[in-house]
């Protein structure tokens, strides 16, 4: 009682105080005042407006996240397992600044091999990291650290966000090669000349499978012809693998131009991320690794990588690492995962099939066969932003405006009428 009459007593002499409060009035609202508003995230942007929308009609196939069949999202067997043993731990301390030791060696095994010689010889400087983006940050941070001078190129198109991971990181980007909007396949004789007319010692970021947005990978030889390209140019090859085992719905063959790489000894960079292959997206789990001379490197390395990571997180979070060894660590629920990985892919791939017959028997004057030739969660269908504008209003079908459609939000539910809207906003082009 006493305290509430204080508090009111502050308050009005502060309304009696025409100065006073006019002055702070004043300075407070000054501070932000050259502030503008950020404009919306291109694909996170698209979940807010799909979100705001009441049609019962909606459609998101927008931002990259797995969804089954009847449109919800999935949690996996494997996770719940998990989550059941993890339960009964009362551990709830900080992890170490490169996060879980157990996590991080599972993790290696997938992108470098189970039986890695570099694994063995401890040549890997590597840090769990706050999932592919946090892992694609940090390597951006160490990058602008001690290689001041250099650049990265990244492939023309890519996920709109490195610009922005890169940029932030104060890194000059420049852009390579990448897709053919006529074949709507590989720009390959583009990429490699842009390879070859890097200065030597540039810094690439390379998407290990599953390109985002295209769908679009070089084959098994031109990943060789690239890795030897790197060589004679002595270029740093940093891999992008945010979507390994939906290429081909398995982990190790998703993992086969790392592992190109790695045979022609390059020394790389990877991020990884379990987002969307193990459904842990909220959870921020993945790993940032770095191939080193030797274990000394390693050591010096990582140290380093913790150094950054100190001042900006700390360390990361405890749960979703738990998840990860806790499944990786068991051979049992490993093999469910891999066997769930593979029904995500599969069911992906099936949503290509119909949605491309679907446009088909609809009469589409257009060819649809990059609808089935695209792999991974993505497909870069090549309707126009105005076509894609015309989906969401008319339709309340929701995408990001360079025609990306993710394929993980297809269902049999909706693909009919997906199919529908693009064949009415196609018809005449
Ligand atoms: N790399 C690529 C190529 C990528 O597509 C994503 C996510 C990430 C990294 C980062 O994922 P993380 O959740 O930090 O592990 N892409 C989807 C989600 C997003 O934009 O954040 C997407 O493209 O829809």
């Amino acid at each position: 009682m006493a305290m509430a009459m204080r508090i009111r007593n502050a308050a009005s002499r502060r309304a009696m105080s025409p100065i006073s409060g006019d002055f702070s009035l004043r300075s407070m609202s000054s501070w932000w005042k050259n502030v503008e508003p950020a404009p919306k995230d291109p694909i996170l942007g698209v979940t807010e407006a799909f979100l705001a929308d009441p049609s019962p009609d909606k459609v998101n196939v927008g931002v990259g996240a797995y969804r089954d069949d009847n449109g919800k999202p999935v949690v996996l067997e494997c996770v719940r397992e998990a989550e059941r043993r993890i339960a009964g731990s009362s551990f709830m301390e900080y992890l170490p600044m490169g996060g879980s030791v157990k996590m991080v060696e599972e993790t290696l095994k997938l992108a470098y091999g189970d039986n890695s010689e570099f694994i063995k010889d401890k040549r890997i400087a590597a840090v769990q990291s706050l999932s592919g983006t946090g892992a694609c940050r940090l390597f951006a941070d160490f990058h602008k650290r001690f290689r001041p001078d250099s650049q990265i190129y990244i492939p023309v198109p890519t996920w709109s966000n490195h610009h922005n991971i890169w940029r932030d990181a104060q890194v000059t980007q420049k852009t390579y090669h990448y897709y053919h909007p006529e074949t709507k396949g590989l720009n390959f004789s583009g990429l490699m000349d842009d390879v070859k007319n890097a200065p030597e010692g540039s810094f690439f970021l390379l998407h290990a499978c599953a390109h985002n947005p295209t769908g679009v990978d070089p084959t098994e030889e031109q990943w060789r012809e690239i890795s030897q390209l790197f060589k004679a140019k002595n270029h740093f090859a940093f891999f992008d693998m945010a979507y390994q085992g939906f290429a081909s719905g398995d982990p190790a063959k998703d993992a086969k131009s790392i592992r190109i790489f790695l045979e022609d000894g390059h020394h790389i960079g990877i991020s990884q991320s379990y987002a969307k292959n193990m459904g842990l997206y909220g959870q921020r789990v993945g790993c940032l690794s770095v191939l080193c001379e030797d274990e000394k490197q390693a050591v010096t390395v990582k140290s380093q990588l913790q150094q950054l990571a100190r001042p900006m997180y700390s360390n990361p979070p405890l749960h979703g690492a738990q998840i990860v060894s806790t499944i990786l660590g068991d051979p049992e629920l490993k093999s469910l995962w891999l066997k769930e990985v593979k029904i995500m892919a599969d069911r992906i791939i099936g949503m290509r099939t119909t949605l491309r017959e679907s446009l088909e028997k609809l009469g589409s004057p257009l060819s649809w066969e990059h609808v089935t030739k695209q792999i991974g969660m993505f497909c870069y269908s090549g309707l126009t932003p105005e076509q894609v504008d015309r989906l969401t209003s008319e339709y309340h079908i929701y995408m990001t405006r360079n025609g990306r459609i993710s394929m993980a939000g297809v269902t049999t539910g909706n693909v009919g009428y997906l199919a529908n809207a693009i064949h009415e906003v196609t018809k005449s082009s």
